[in-house]
């Protein structure tokens, strides 16, 4: 290298790292102004808020705790010192429940908010224009304005932990990805046909048993043979209520509400392999090892009470554990011969008079609704609970498409949109060659990016039954937490933005120049992502 280049690099450098200050929020801000000037939290800087106000302790303690690993400072709180960091929750009635106010100038920075919440994204957004990692780089901050406040109330991640168990620690990265993003709603999926991942006091086998599989591998299109003479089911895993109990708190302090989802009354063969007496064939069998639901018993039998007793006290255990107002219920993809082939279930048909297998999921799903009003929750579930009638309160999870959302909503019913088109996050998002194997499809950034929750075909005068749209990421092919990451990232930023930033304001070329920042910061993070329309090895 030439001497003169290496003195302009020497002299230089702090400028080009300063040059790299990060400028660009995503979810993009309702209004965001920034000014010449800058902020610089350092050691001589206090977090300050009235000692009335006792949710700011809790949210000083997660920025602070954020600032401490970024810096190694420690900052106080309530002291005298030369900066402040001031929070405030003042009746502002311009933000809403979830907004906030932020102003950073030379000598303070401000966040108001009308909850805890609030503050909370405030705080996010300012972590955002924060190094992502602890260097010796300053923890500089441009002075700006923002006023900023969400589109939609419900905006979700869905994660399976059937089809591969993920352990606490990974879905605790999970719910820091969303609760930087400022996503809210965290749909975990815990049961399903190859694994019952929620521990249940009352009924310790669907964990002893229900929890462990075969094989680690999955089998997309077919079932793995069941078990080998001498071949013990040793794949897999479940959360305690404790390590449950600790992950929603842990979300909750980000203001994400976990929505569990028991699933019934198709999906279920893990339950029956714990408790055969419970399908309508009441034979032994095993959790499955393949991704096909339909050539092995894996329904409830909707025929006998005794199921609706087993299910009301799991659900009991569940409503004691989350405060979610939301419990989904799943209702998708029955097979409903069981069913036909079944005495106890064509009886009830006619004891209570419906018409068909159709009409008789509806029964099951109403009569698990009505518990769950009695215990004053609501009920969510896939779009298939429309077939054979609604439930008469039922949310609406619209996967297959946006019809089932545009009829529900049409009949007046909460719908929360995450069709499989472009809300699937399993599928592809650069394209089938040299990524891991998807599930199919393709729903690259740009898709996911253009997103519009509300379709033009709903009437204007239904369009708020829509609470908003989510992700979902289901782990047939994804048993690995880079693997996970990829799969998620940069896509979970592009849906924040479609269910938070205000319509008129969203900006692919802007999103696209913001998230280059995103990818340094996934970087100096080690997190994996795909970088746009080509692949990375995970
Ligand atoms: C359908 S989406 C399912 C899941 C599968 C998924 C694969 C939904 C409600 N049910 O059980 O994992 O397809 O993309």
């Amino acid at each position: 290298m030439k001497i003169q280049n290496l003195v302009f690099l020497v002299l230089f450098f702090p400028l080009l790292l300063s040059a790299k200050q990060k400028t660009g929020i995503i979810p993009q801000p309702v209004s965001m102004q920034v000014h010449s000037g800058k902020f610089v939290i350092t050691e001589n800087t206090a977090i300050e808020f009235k000692k009335s106000q006792t949710e700011l302790k809790e949210a000083a303690a997660f920025f602070g705790k954020a600032i401490r690993e970024i810096s190694g400072y420690e900052l106080p709180f309530n002291k005298k010192k030369a900066q402040t960091i001031r929070l405030s929750l003042d009746p502002i009635n311009t933000i809403g429940k979830e907004g906030y106010q932020l102003q950073v100038t030379s000598d303070h920075i401000e966040i108001k908010a009308n909850t805890k919440a609030g503050i909370i994204y405030g705080m996010q957004s300012l972590l955002q224009l924060l190094p992502p990692i602890r260097t010796n780089a300053k923890l500089e901050l441009p002075c700006l304005e923002i006023e900023d406040y969400p589109r939609f109330k419900w905006r979700g991640m869905h994660l399976d932990v059937s089809r591969h168990f993920f352990g606490p620690e990974v879905v605790k990265e999970y719910i820091d990805l969303m609760a930087s993003y400022k996503l809210n709603v965290f749909h975990w999926h815990l049961i399903d046909d190859q694994g019952w991942r929620i521990e249940i006091k009352q009924y310790p086998k669907v964990t002893d048993v229900g929890a462990w599989r075969v094989d680690q591998t999955q089998f997309p299109w077919g079932d793995r043979p069941q078990a080998k003479a001498g071949e013990e089911p040793t794949y897999g895993g479940y959360y305690t209520q404790e390590q449950i109990k600790e992950i929603i708190a842990y979300a909750a302090e980000r203001n994400i509400t976990v929505v569990p989802e028991i699933e019934m009354p198709g999906h279920v063969a893990s339950a029956i392999a714990s408790y055969p007496e419970f399908s309508c064939a009441q034979q032994p069998q095993l959790p499955l090892t393949g991704g096909d639901y339909s050539n092995t018993s894996s329904n409830y039998c909707a025929g006998n009470d005794a199921v609706f007793e087993f299910l009301e006290n799991v659900l009991t255990e569940v409503i004691d554990l989350f405060p979610s107002e939301y419990i989904h219920i799943g209702g998708d993809e029955v097979n409903k011969d069981s069913w036909k082939k079944c005495d106890r279930c064509q009886a009830r048909i006619k004891e209570e008079g419906l018409k068909d297998e159709n009409e008789l999921q509806s029964y099951f799903i109403k009569r698990i609704e009505k518990f769950l009003i009695s215990k004053n929750r609501k009920m969510i579930g896939w779009d298939e609970i429309l077939e054979g009638g609604l439930a008469p309160e039922a949310t609406v999870m619209s996967w297959r498409g946006e019809a089932g959302g545009i009829e529900a909503a049409k009949m007046n019913h909460d719908v929360v949109m995450t069709p499989v088109n472009p809300c699937y996050f399993d599928f592809y998002q650069a394209g089938p060659a040299g990524e891991p194997l998807a599930f199919s499809g393709l729903n690259n950034l740009k898709k996911v990016y253009h997103y519009k929750p509300i379709p033009e075909e709903l009437p204007a005068e239904n369009a708020h039954y829509v609470l908003g749209a989510q992700a979902n990421v289901w782990t047939e092919h994804i048993s690995t937490v880079e693997h996970l990451e990829y799969m998620v990232l940069p896509r979970m930023a592009a849906l924040a933005e479609v269910v938070w930033t205000p319509k008129e304001q969203k900006d692919w070329e802007s999103f696209n120049t913001r998230i280059q920042e995103e990818y340094r910061a996934y970087e100096l993070k080690g997190l994996r992502y795909c970088p746009g329309n080509f692949t990375v090895a995970i």
